[in-house]
């Protein structure tokens, strides 16, 4: 009787800790797949980087920090900021996979592109 008490306690302990495993994981997976933000600099009118590889759901904000404005406008008209002053930001989630290219509205020959995979 109390051997048969002591097994099904460990039955339970086991189902218990299984449980806290099946719980706990797809949670963990959730925030690691919920990408940190991304920066680009924009500085001396270029993207730093110029290229950027990010995953599914990142988003990506560009800091000016020119003394000229800029504009971030992606080649195929999906995003495009205001006119960024000096430390302004602009941000943009991707959350479909590509490459996404984009430049400045002012400064047509600043390029860069943000790869989401
Ligand atoms: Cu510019």
């Amino acid at each position: 009787m109390r051997r048969k008490l002591f097994f099904t306690g460990s039955i339970v302990a086991l189902s218990l800790a299984l449980a806290v495993v099946l719980i706990l994981h797809p949670t963990r997976a959730r925030s690691e797949a919920a990408a940190s933000p991304t920066e680009v600099r924009v500085d001396n009118f270029t993207f730093g980087p110029d290229t950027l590889t990010v995953p599914v759901n990142s988003t990506v904000t560009w800091v000016n920090k020119d003394d000229v404005p800029h504009v971030i406008s992606s080649n195929d008209g999906l995003f495009k900021s205001k006119a960024l002053d000096t430390d302004d930001k602009y941000s943009y989630t991707f959350s479909k996979a590509g490459t996404y290219s984009y430049y400045c509205s002012i400064h047509p020959k600043m390029v860069g592109k943000v790869i989401v995979q």
